[in-house]
């Protein structure tokens, strides 16, 4: 019997992002030194990025500029999409915590979507969280704290996922030392990474850089400029890259994961 392919209706497939404050130079840093910013560049490199994301099919949703607050431009850190669950962070940054009310209410006009919220004295950033299918990856980091990882355990148990914390000692956020490619396997840099052991499949990226991808598609995946060896690398594995420019973010401890938010 020959079965009939339909054609599947393509599901909408939105990111949120928010327009760099003009002092992105007022930025926290924590494990890096401060080094002169170029706005002008900045704001094109942010461009450059959104236009990324509208290529590969995705929609760019714009939460309310921020104009205040040099951290804002870093969406990831404020909420995170499970499913139709969308859980908005509380920040362990103080001067990021008034970030998160034009987010939410973006994220409360979304269609079908349910919102859950880390309460303080709860500390969560985004950038602290890794899906690999049901298992969610929590960094126990400077930002994160034990509390709010309990808080998300109550969250996502219920909805099927397993909590798995991670302590972060050498870098900002768990996914500023791995993130995961479509297959599953985490990826990371021997000197941002603390253990390993907690992967069931982990493999090592020459670059510090490039242990940040975004998943655009099951094929398709987006990673930074500054770390071309470990695109060659991801490619070689049979993924499509596409790659940006975002330097000037790097120089405040940000990659290409934290400038977007995937509604999935
Ligand atoms: C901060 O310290 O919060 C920002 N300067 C950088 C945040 C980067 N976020 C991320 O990697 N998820």
């Amino acid at each position: 019997r020959v079965l009939e392919r339909r054609p599947r209706r393509r599901a909408r497939r939105v990111a949120l992002v928010r327009i760099p404050a003009s002092n992105l130079d007022e930025a926290v840093l924590t494990h890096v030194e401060r080094r002169p910013i170029d706005q002008a560049k900045a704001d094109e490199q942010w461009d450059d990025y959104c236009a990324a994301l509208v290529a590969e099919g995705w929609e760019t949703l714009e939460v309310d500029a921020a104009p205040g607050l040099p951290d804002s431009v870093f969406i990831e850190d404020t909420v995170v999409f499970f499913g139709d669950t969308a859980v908005i962070a509380n920040p362990g940054a103080e001067s990021r915590a008034a970030e998160v009310e034009a987010v939410e209410r973006t994220v409360r006009a979304l269609p079908g979507i349910s919102v859950a919220r880390i309460a303080a004295p709860g500390t969560l950033d985004g950038g602290d969280v890794l899906k690999v299918g049901e298992t969610v990856y929590v960094g126990a980091s400077g930002r994160t704290n034990a509390e709010a990882i309990r808080q998300l355990r109550g969250i996502l148990s219920p909805l099927g996922y397993t909590v798995v914390a991670v302590p972060v000692t050498k870098a900002l956020h768990l996914k500023s030392t791995v993130t995961a490619l479509p297959d599953g396997t985490v990826i990371g840099h021997p000197d941002l990474v603390g253990s390993t052991s907690l992967f069931p499949r982990f493999l090592e990226v020459p670059e510090p850089e490039g242990v940040a991808v975004v998943v655009l598609s099951d094929e398709t995946l987006l990673m930074s400029a500054s770390a071309p060896k470990s695109a060659e690398l991801v490619s070689g594995l049979g993924y499509r890259v596409v790659t940006v420019d975002v330097s000037e973010f790097e120089k405040l401890e940000g990659c290409v994961t934290c400038l977007s938010v995937r509604v999935r």
